[in-house]
């Protein structure tokens, strides 16, 4: 199977994707733990980032009831959305969409091979697929599991499993040249470094996205909220829950051109500088998300009980 076009890893890489995915699922993680001030202070900087439906409350508990599951599946939607726009244009016949993976790739598939790492030993193993990975894809895709919850519930339930086990079961380790991002002291951004495009590893949301597998696994996702339309009998979803972040007021096509500050000038009359004041912002939200170190890995978020 083709190799994702170095158009979109190129996109991808880019600081505002890489911000603003790690922003949007930072925030929602952190946002009931944040005291009033720091969200005052994020909101008075950036608006676009205060966040509707937290995905976890005080405690770092999931919420499963606020249809935050659903801006999990509807951003994700987005982003697919982006990089198939991005697709559109490079025309590269091997590779014209994102498509997930039809069935999770079992533990001997040799186009993606499970790499061993330290600490993730418990994931990459056999045992581990046959005993929660499997059963995970057998209930998500089951008719019994389908009609008896709301979307907002599978987001939350999809994200909070297979979807964290599949990042961290398939994640590549980084070369020794890149690294891993660490968590960034408080009064410092996102150190630029992390933004060279060879640092795509799946445990981070800083870099997930970057890697090929991320689509695979994410279109993986997608495919569900198809499977809950057709078992349900739903023709049109009425979302409950559409937060993306700041850059709501964007198209597809306008996303993707968002790199390309003369043509979004055309688009919307705003500034080269008014976009750079963007990247400002979303480093100063960061700054504050900085004091908090359960965040940014979705490895660290990873080694909890399933719930259900
Ligand atoms: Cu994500």
């Amino acid at each position: 199977m083709a190799k994702l076009p170095i158009e979109v890893k190129n996109e991808m890489a880019k600081r505002h994707h890489r911000l603003a995915h790690y922003l949007w699922h930072s925030l929602r993680g952190i946002w009931e733990r944040l005291d009033q001030n720091a969200r005052n202070y994020i909101v008075s900087i950036y608006p676009g980032w205060e966040v509707p439906r937290p995905s976890n409350d005080r405690l770092g508990r999931p919420i499963r009831t606020n249809n935050s599951g659903e801006d999990f599946l509807f951003m994700h939607r987005q982003m697919i959305g982006l990089a198939n726009s991005i697709l559109q244009s490079v025309g590269n016949p091997e590779y014209p969409k994102v498509v997930g993976w039809k069935t999770l790739p079992l533990p001997n598939n040799a186009e993606f091979p499970i790499i061993p790492m330290k600490g993730m030993e418990e994931f990459k193993s056999e045992d581990f697929f046959n005993n929660r990975m499997r059963p995970w894809e057998i209930q998500y895709t089951s008719e019994n599991y389908l009609s008896n919850v709301t979307l907002g519930e599978m987001g939350v339930d999809l994200e909070i499993t297979i979807h964290n086990m599949m990042h961290m079961r398939w994640a590549t380790p980084m070369p020794n040249d890149v690294g891993y991002r660490p968590d960034t002291a408080i009064d410092q951004p996102v150190n630029i470094k992390w933004n060279n495009i060879k640092y795509d590893y799946l445990g981070d949301t800083y870099s997930s996205h970057v890697h090929d597998t991320f689509w695979k696994i994410h279109g993986w996702v997608d495919d569900r909220i198809n499977d809950w339309k057709r078992v349900n009998n739903i023709d049109e979803i009425n979302w409950n829950g559409k937060w993306i972040g700041p850059m709501q007021h964007h198209s597809h096509q306008e996303m993707a051109i968002l790199s390309q500050p003369k043509i979004l000038i055309d688009l919307e009359g705003i500034t080269e500088s008014e976009l750079t004041n963007d990247f400002d912002k979303m480093i100063e939200v960061s700054k504050v998300l900085s004091k908090f170190d359960n965040i940014g890995f979705i490895s660290k978020e990873i080694p909890q009980e399933k719930k259900n």
